[in-house]
């Protein structure tokens, strides 16, 4: 499945960097944007994730955004999410950079997470910005209302709205710094979070990348491995802590 100098790379790695896309979510049930049954083809993310959508249907983006929710809700992370949660355990400095909105890497037990897109079970006032968990919003006539009268909205980035500046600063540093960087899940298309891997490559960090199609990163990587993550990830795991315990001094 993978090469063992990869194996030996992220196992004597100090520093990972993992980007993750709608990919490793897919085999909890979760849709993908561009997939087969993807988000894509039913809607228009491209319509409905935008500022204008909201602005001219706010009903419409939230019927939208619950049906999401429902969906996360319904779902469990899977062996992908797991083994990434577990790899914290393996490498002294992991960052876990997501693209995904739907909280599944958190529940799986991962710490250092990124959300570069915000989160979809949190909803955000369009008036004075206080953020609230799903769980304690205040709903009326079809959309969520804050104590200061504003509406909220999904608090997730949209189309056109720029990523949160921290998160993304903190991402492209660990992306520079890293020796080993995992794209994972992800079409590497949606920017500037599809930078980030760039970054590593330039930065000269062994850039292995877990996919069933190749993207346009693939040609400029050490290590492209064709397959599902919910397999690949836990295969990467067990191999990588077998070859610790062989040279315990990494
Ligand atoms: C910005 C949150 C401007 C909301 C999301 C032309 C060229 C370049 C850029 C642009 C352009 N036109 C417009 C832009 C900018 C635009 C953009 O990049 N568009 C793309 C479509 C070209 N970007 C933006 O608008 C960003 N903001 O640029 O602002 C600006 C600048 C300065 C100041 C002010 C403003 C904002 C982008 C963020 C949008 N929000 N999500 C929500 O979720 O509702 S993006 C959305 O796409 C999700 O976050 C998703 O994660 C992300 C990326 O998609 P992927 O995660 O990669 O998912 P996808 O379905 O595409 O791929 C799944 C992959 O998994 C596939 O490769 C598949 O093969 C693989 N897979 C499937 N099964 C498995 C698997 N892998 C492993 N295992 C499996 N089992
Ligand atoms: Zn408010």
């Amino acid at each position: 499945m993978f090469s063992e100098s990869a194996i030996k790379k992220i196992g004597r790695s100090e520093t990972i960097l993992i980007l993750t896309g709608a990919g490793i979510s897919a085999e909890s049930g979760v849709p993908t944007f561009r997939g087969e049954n993807g988000l894509w083809k039913k809607y228009k993310p491209k319509e409905l994730a935008t500022p204008d959508a909201f602005r001219n249907d706010p009903v419409l983006v939230w019927e939208w955004y619950r049906y999401r929710r429902d969906i996360i809700r319904s779902v469990e992370p899977n062996p992908g999410h797991l083994a990434l949660a577990a790899m914290e355990e393996t490498v002294p400095n992991l960052v876990l950079v997501t693209q995904n909105v739907d909280g599944l890497h958190a529940r799986s037990g991962s710490k250092r997470i990124l959300e570069v897109h915000g989160n979809i079970m949190r909803s955000r006032c369009s008036q004075c910005a206080r953020t609230l968990p799903a769980d304690e919003e205040t709903w009326r006539n079809g959309v969520p209302v804050c104590e200061c009268g504003g509406m909220m909205r999904p608090d997730v980035v949209w189309f056109g709205e720029s990523l949160p500046r921290q998160v993304l600063k903190e991402a492209f540093t660990a992306a520079e710094e890293c020796d080993v960087c995992l794209s994972i899940g992800t079409s590497a298309l949606v920017q500037p979070a599809a930078s980030i891997p760039w970054h590593a490559v330039q930065a000269g960090a062994y850039v292995l990348e877990i996919n069933p199609e190749s993207t346009p990163l693939t040609p400029h990587i050490q290590e492209f491995v064709k397959g599902k993550a919910g397999i690949v990830l836990p295969e990467l795991l067990r191999q990588v802590r077998e070859q610790q315990q062989k040279n315990p001094g990494r």
